[in-house]
């Protein structure tokens, strides 16, 4: 409803300014990052894709196994259409990266370890592909975690809901899961560089996120929203009939009405 567009709208623009804040402490400050000394400020021009994929891996682990005592293991996959056998690398900002794949990867922990939490057999293996092609670089990241039915899809990049209890703010407490902002967050972060967050799940199975990025630099610019006529429709517009049959709202039997029929 209004709430999602508006944060989506608001959090883009904080992704946006933060970005914009960053470049330019970096960039004007003193020397070059003695740790990255290729880095144009926050953007890495030689990404490697599925380093970044194992490092958010391993904070992910380590979360989880102080959490559940257990954690799936990782496979890596990688296939790169344009340059076969090489690594995928990216120009692209490896903290929003790490950002979106860390979140994907405490989801898919999570489900992983809640499935099997009961059972004798190893934990099902959480399995990263990452994909170069002419126009998209993909990350699939793929759980054996029991998946969600597809009505409740579009309630995981709902900003007020949340399938874990409200974390405590206890100074120093860093919980696994809880506000429920993880997930939109994570596919304004892809779409913040014209790429997106999808999910894919199978119920009874397991849940297929999948992470697009533009294979090219050039493609990938930023994506704000912006403030016009349209954007002010979104707010005043009311609620209006639906335009599809729904079983809930047919005609009601007026016999069984506690209104009376005139
Ligand atoms: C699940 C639910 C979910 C959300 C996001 C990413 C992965 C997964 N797996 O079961």
């Amino acid at each position: 409803c209004n709430i999602q567009y508006f944060l989506d709208r608001f959090y883009t623009n904080r992704i946006s300014f933060r970005m914009l804040i960053n470049q330019h402490t970096l960039l004007f400050g003193n020397d070059t990052n003695p740790a990255h000394p290729k880095h144009i400020g926050s953007i890495d021009p030689t990404c490697s894709v599925a380093e970044v994929v194992s490092d958010a891996y391993d904070t992910a682990k380590m979360l989880c196994e102080k959490y559940y005592l257990a954690a799936p293991e990782l496979k890596i996959e990688e296939f790169n259409m344009k340059a076969p056998k090489k690594p995928i690398q990216a120009v692209y900002v490896p903290s929003h990266l790490f950002h979106m794949l860390f979140e994907l990867f405490k989801n898919s922990m999570r489900a992983t370890v809640e499935l099997h939490e009961n059972s004798e057999e190893a934990l099902p293996p959480v399995k990263a592909k990452v994909t170069l092609g002419k126009e998209d670089l993909s990350i699939k990241i793929s759980d054996r975690g029991g998946g969600v039915p597809l009505r409740k899809i579009d309630r995981l990049f709902n900003y007020m809901y949340s399938t874990a209890p409200t974390p405590s703010l206890e100074p120093g407490a860093v919980p696994l899961a809880g506000f429920g902002y993880g997930l939109p967050i994570s596919r304004l972060y892809a779409r913040y560089f014209q790429g997106d967050l999808k999910l894919y799940s199978m119920e009874g199975v397991g849940t297929d996120a999948v992470i697009y990025l533009k294979a090219l630099s050039s493609e990938s610019f930023e994506r704000l929203p912006v403030f016009n006529k349209s954007a002010w429709r979104h707010y005043k517009t009311s609620p209006e009939a639906d335009d599809w049959s729904n079983p809930s709202k047919e005609p009601r039997d007026a016999s069984k009405s506690k209104y009376k029929a005139r």
